[in-house]
């Protein structure tokens, strides 16, 4: 009961807080998942504020962050309504259909738009998930001699899922024809984050092309550098 009215007056200043601005809120640290909500953003022309957590990538965010996203992960959006979203693809589904007119990805209702939840979602469970595992062994085995073990499972079954991606192109440079779209934004993103060594010049190609874009490419370089 007191848990829920703490959670009441919260929900309740953040709302109040995004009356003012009508703008999204994106709750990120530089050179993590963050960036590809940034990037969708800025393909949509979307106002946002960025809040910007002192955090190093690869290490849990505040305990104090718990208050915005109970699961203490980014990146973390609050809607200009104040609602908050998390997860990586629920957000980049949910931009897309906001933004309809700024081709972050297919239109709804066409095969191509199946194809884009089918991989969204298959990047997320199976490529993002396998990130986490490498980044934070320790939540996936209770045994300390076997961080080291799952560690390398991770990278294993991550570039397993590269694998599936790099063979799921069709004619485009992109995952899903000629354009860039959000879903290749978060593939390039996870891709330079893989520690592994696969064969995959269709991923080396979509990610050039996401960093020679001239929206997403300065975003790119300030959150990985040269990578
Ligand atoms: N399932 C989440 C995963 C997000 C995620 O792994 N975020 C990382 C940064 S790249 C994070 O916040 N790590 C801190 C932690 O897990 O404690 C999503 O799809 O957004």
């Amino acid at each position: 009961m007191r848990w829920s009215r703490r959670k009441f007056f919260t929900l309740k200043n953040q709302a109040i807080q995004s009356e003012r601005t009508m703008t999204y809120r994106l709750y990120n640290r530089t050179g993590s998942g963050g960036f590809v909500v940034e990037a969708a953003l800025a393909l949509a022309e979307a106002p946002f504020e960025l809040v910007a957590l002192d955090s190093k990538p690869g290490t849990p965010l505040p305990d104090s962050f718990r208050e915005t996203n109970p699961w203490g992960q980014v990146p973390t959006l609050v809607l200009p309504d104040g609602s908050i979203m998390t997860e990586t693809a629920a957000i980049l589904i949910h931009l897309a259909a906001c933004h309809p007119g700024k081709s972050l990805a297919p239109a709804p209702g066409t095969s191509a738009h199946a194809a884009f939840l089918r991989w969204i979602v298959f990047t997320n469970v199976n490529v993002y998930e396998a990130v986490l595992r490498v980044a934070y062994p320790h939540r996936f085995t209770s045994d300390p001699n076997a961080t080291e073990a799952t560690r390398t499972a991770a990278v294993t079954r991550m570039g397993e899922a590269l694998g599936v991606l790099e063979n799921a192109f069709g004619p485009g440079p992109f995952l899903l024809g000629d354009a860039l779209g959000v879903v290749d934004v978060y593939i390039a993103m996870l891709c330079i984050w893989f520690r592994g060594d696969i064969e995959a010049p269709r991923l080396e190609g979509l990610t050039e092309g996401v960093r020679q874009n001239s929206i997403v490419g300065p975003i790119w370089r300030r959150h990985f550098g040269d990578r």
